[in-house]
């Protein structure tokens, strides 16, 4: 029998099967599309594992820890759309926690999976390992509340709602869930549907999506020089070839802020650049901050997207959201940014007439990037690369200067994966397993400095525990650059210790095919850039301690008088690295 309610029609009748809510919820993570799932064993979880082993529901890759177990899961559901993370009891949820964050701040759908003490020790006050020892046990779960999107610890009876409302939580919010999963419940069997999830955006409200679509429409229409402003919710919303279409039309031209970095093709007709304030190129920034007509796509304003606010964007910016719009007084909901991306598109004319935007600045001339026996600079290396890069690369780039890697040219259908809001640095090396997880046909390049690396570099084992081949560059300059730039030029707490970083391969897995390079001058370098890509290769390169790009010293040098203000120790004579006069 069927019911019409509204405008859908329901079927009354519910298939049910019978299934224990461990392998119910390893079924419901393969149906939203995961199918793999990173963390560390315990003893809370391992009945969850034992399910996911014997059912290969999903392909389990245990990481060193998990902390880089978060940053794979992060970087696997940023190129597959989300990512399962399992941990046990505190010790191991509270060591994911600031990987979890991270996805919350970045927008990044991770459904961590806790195995947690079980029901009987709750109900009868026993005392457990893994806890406070003072009978409580939902500290974590309340930890986990400041981190994600929605929480529960199941039960039998809520399994079936709860699995679902937080897969499709995180799904539809692009934001990490933490589910609690009691270690005696794992095996009890329940009734559950039969049909899988459908992970789907319900339909806007159509009244809403026509006046919104119509009233930005009518905007752009009028507009002398309407532009649009793309940040990173384009691309988790899956948004950014109705961006293009949009732009494509009605020619309007598209930049990007660095947390947006490769969301739009940078050889798209259309595209202005990256735009972050003061930092931007100046036909950048006069397109923004000066148009009639500004679209922003889930702009978020924060030091690095505004060039440390010096930025600022037009006050009647027209702002899209992944699930709600305002233009001008209005503020529009039930409508969704694809649909309205769309819905403009079609009501838009046709715009022949309109001058594409100058292309950015152009592309360094490949080939020649010095003398080949000079010591390698920091310009030389980042010239290097950009003649590596080609169509289709993943590129993982961490904190410090490495953070140059987002300054490189790339060719389409290119991925650029960083942390840049929450940068907790290491994070790369752990998202690098995750990315190299998620699409393992692609060509993966790690952009890492030796103190970034030291946080995570036991993940690098798992990588070549699983035959990736991705391509590490890790730059060796014996501290913390960047932080130079804040504070300390020459202080010992920006010092680290040096490690063979490039004899660390053969340490993780003895019979390894990895090449190393340790790499002083260009011509090593292009010697390095040389070697075939069928197994990982793994290149340091030895830098000087204060050679660091230009936009790295001038943001590091702006960031310290925002962080420590006009009495600050930076004003001391030769406290940072400058930029050379
Ligand atoms: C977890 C965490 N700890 C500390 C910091 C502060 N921090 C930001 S960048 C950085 C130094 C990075 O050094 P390195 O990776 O060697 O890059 P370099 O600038 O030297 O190329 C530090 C310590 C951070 N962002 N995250
Ligand atoms: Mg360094």
């Amino acid at each position: 029998m069927t019911v019409t309610a509204g405008r859908s029609t329901v079927s009354s009748v519910r298939e049910s099967v019978t299934m224990s809510v461990g392998e119910f919820l390893l079924r419901r993570i393969r149906e939203a599309g995961v199918s793999h799932a990173f963390g560390v064993p315990g003893d809370y979880n391992l009945e969850l594992l034992q399910q996911l082993e014997d059912t290969g529901t999903l392909e389990w890759i245990g990481t060193c820890n998990e902390l880089n177990a978060s940053y794979a899961a992060d970087g696997y559901a940023r190129l597959n759309g989300m990512a399962a993370l399992i941990v046990t009891n505190a010790v191991g949820a509270l060591s994911a926690i600031n990987g979890v964050a991270g996805s919350y701040a970045e927008h990044v759908p991770v459904i961590c999976i806790c195995g947690s003490i079980p029901f009987r020790s709750m109900e009868r006050g026993l005392g457990m390992h893994h806890t406070m020892a003072d009978g409580t046990w939902d500290r974590f779960i309340s930890a986990y509340a400041q981190v994600t999107a929605a929480q529960a610890r199941l039960t039998p009876y809520n399994a079936v709602t709860e699995i679902d409302r937080l897969i499709t939580t995180a799904w539809h919010d692009k934001l990490p869930v933490y589910l609690e999963l009691p270690s005696d419940i794992a095996y009890l069997d329940i009734e559950v549907p039969a049909a899988p999830l459908v992970l789907a955006e319900p339909p806007g409200d159509p009244e809403r999506l026509r006046s919104c679509a119509a009233a930005i429409a009518s905007r752009l229409s009028a507009a002398k020089s309407p532009a649009i402003l793309v940040d990173l919710d384009a691309g988790r919303f899956g948004a950014a070839g109705e961006v293009m279409a949009l732009a494509e039309k009605a020619r309007v031209p598209v930049a990007v802020v660095a947390t947006a970095t490769a969301v739009i093709d940078e050889t798209f007709p259309h595209y202005l650049g990256l735009y972050n304030g003061q930092a931007s190129q100046p036909h950048v920034r006069e397109t923004i901050e000066n148009s009639d007509c500004l679209l922003s796509i889930g702009y978020r304003p924060l030091d690095l997207t505004t060039g440390d606010f010096t930025g600022s964007l037009p006050a009647d910016t027209i702002c899209v959201r992944g699930h709600s719009v305002d233009v001008g007084e209005d503020n529009y909901q039930a409508v969704t940014l694809k649909e309205i991306l769309r819905g403009v598109t079609d009501a838009v004319p046709q715009v022949t007439n309109r001058a594409t935007p100058q292309s950015a600045s152009p592309t360094p001339a490949m080939g020649d990037h010095g003398d080949g026996s000079a010591k390698l600079t920091q310009a030389a290396y980042w010239q290097a690369i950009q003649g590596y890069i080609r169509p289709g690369d993943v590129l993982v780039a961490d904190g410090g200067t490495s953070y140059a890697s987002m300054g490189l040219h790339l060719p389409p259908d290119c991925s650029f994966v960083a942390q840049f809001i929450w940068g907790s640095i290491g994070y790369s090396v752990g998202s690098l397993l995750g990315t190299l997880a998620a699409a393992p046909d692609r060509r993966h390049l790690l952009f890492v400095g030796d103190g970034s690396f030291q946080l995570t570099a036991q993940e690098v084992s798992t990588i070549l525990r699983h035959d990736y081949k991705p391509v590490i560059f890790l730059i060796n300059n014996g501290g913390y650059l960047i932080e130079r730039c804040y504070l300390g030029k020459t202080s010992r707490f920006n010092d680290v210790a040096n490690w063979a970083y490039a004899d660390l391969p053969k340490v993780f897995r003895p019979d390894t095919t990895a090449r190393s390079f340790v790499v002083k001058t260009v011509a090593d370098l292009d010697k390095a850039l040389s070697a075939p890509n069928d197994t990982l290769i793994f290149i340091e390169a030895i830098m000087d301690p204060f050679d660091a790009p230009v936009a790295v010293i001038e943001s590091g040098n702006n960031g310290a008088d925002l962080d420590y203000g006009p009495r600050g120790p930076q004003h001391r004579s030769n406290m940072l690295l400058r930029p050379a006069t």
